[in-house]
């Protein structure tokens, strides 16, 4: 009987409060929180040292994103630079601040040929039996360590040439065939049946050519029962990429009945021939109606995705670092941008509100 007036009296004052709090709140928009206004996970990535010693960083992140993935941290060459040293400092020091901060840890990536150590490439390179069998043990060992903590891999990664249909001439195809890929899912999945997986490439919105040989290779998964659960749309764009483009391959993917992430998006003005040091710098300054219209071009990419895939595909969207001064654009493309949604100074772009609105419609 007391335990009962207790609980009523406690909810008669959370009401209370509620009501206190709602009617003081001349809540400033930016104070919501991406990630409160969103029906999907908000995720970003970002490197876990830089997040770890900046406090007006850290803030923002938590305030704003309830996912995270690591920028190259918990890639093949961070994991396991030498042979048998298997270094899990960082990816655990990152699932430690995802417990603490109640978000969804993502694993980028198992399989990606950009971050295949040295000594992996010279070994397997020599001797494809070998390499057959270190993937299997590498993907086992690491999947299984963080079973039910990472909730979902980037499988592999940019498996495809940058443009057109063909597959990705890497050090791993050359040496395995294209049949390393099923191979990975399915280590993956034996490791951790729960775990959601991906599939993640770049330019498949744009590229129509390149998206139909993805989805080519996840039909035939399909059909072959491989345990793929996921389509990444990495989604780095440029203002200039237009929306309906965009919207035909995001309902093309969602009609595979998979989840859809777009996993790294950022959104740039300038152009790049998609190599290292290979930008073009169009514009060197951000003017005032550039930021205007990356605001909106950031908001139909929001309401697209919650528009054309269905709910219960949903998995999430992540933007890739969230601050245009920690962007990964400036020193991989060697030019100036302003492809995110906070500024240098950690201050929100119209950008910002652009999400947020169209989270919020
Ligand atoms: O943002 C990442 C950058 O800090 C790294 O130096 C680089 C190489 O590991 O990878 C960047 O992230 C890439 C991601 O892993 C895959 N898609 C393209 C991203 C930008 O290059």
């Amino acid at each position: 009987m007391k335990a009962k007036y207790l609980i009523k009296q406690a909810c008669i004052m959370l009401i209370f409060m509620c009501f206190i709090a709602c009617n003081n709140s001349k809540i400033k928009k930016e104070n919501i929180g991406l990630k409160n206004a969103a029906t999907f996970p908000i995720g970003t990535a970002i490197n876990i040292s830089t997040l770890l010693n900046d406090a007006k960083l850290q803030k923002l992140q938590i305030e704003n994103f309830n996912s995270i993935t690591a920028t190259s941290d918990m890639k093949m060459h961070a994991i396991l630079p030498a042979e048998n040293k298997y270094n899990w400092k960082t990816a655990d020091t990152i699932l430690s601040y995802a417990k603490k901060h109640k978000q969804r840890l993502f694993g980028h990536n198992l399989i990606w040929h950009s971050s295949t150590p040295k000594w992996v490439s010279e070994k397997g390179e020599k001797d494809s039996v070998w390499l057959d069998d270190f993937m299997q043990q590498y993907i086992k060992t690491y999947v299984n360590r963080y079973k039910g903590k990472v909730a979902a891999w980037d499988v592999v990664n940019e498996a495809f040439e940058s443009s057109g249909g063909n597959y990705r001439e890497s050090f791993w195809y050359k040496n395995l065939g294209k049949s390393y890929i099923e191979k990975a899912f399915r280590y993956a999945h034996e490791a951790d049946p729960n775990a959601v997986l991906f599939y993640n490439d770049f330019n498949i919105e744009r590229d129509t050519v390149k998206l139909n040989a993805v989805l080519d290779m996840v039909n035939e998964f399909k059909a072959k029962e491989v345990p793929i659960s996921g389509i990444g749309f990495q989604m780095h764009i440029r203002m200039d990429i237009p929306d309906e483009i965009i919207a035909y391959s995001l309902k093309k993917a969602a009609a595979t009945g998979l989840q859809i992430h777009l996993s790294e998006v950022d959104i740039i003005f300038n152009t790049h021939n998609d190599e290292r040091l290979g930008g073009i710098q169009n514009y060197s300054v951000l003017r005032d109606e550039m930021k205007q219209a990356q605001a909106e071009k950031y908001k139909n990419l929001i309401r697209m995705y919650k528009e054309i895939v269905p709910k219960e595909q949903q998995f999430g969207v992540t933007f890739w670092d969230f601050t245009d001064r920690d962007s990964w654009i400036k020193g991989f493309f060697n030019m100036k941008d302003w492809p995110c949604i906070y500024n240098d100074s950690l201050q929100p772009k119209p950008a910002y509100y652009g999400v947020l609105d169209g989270l919020l419609q």
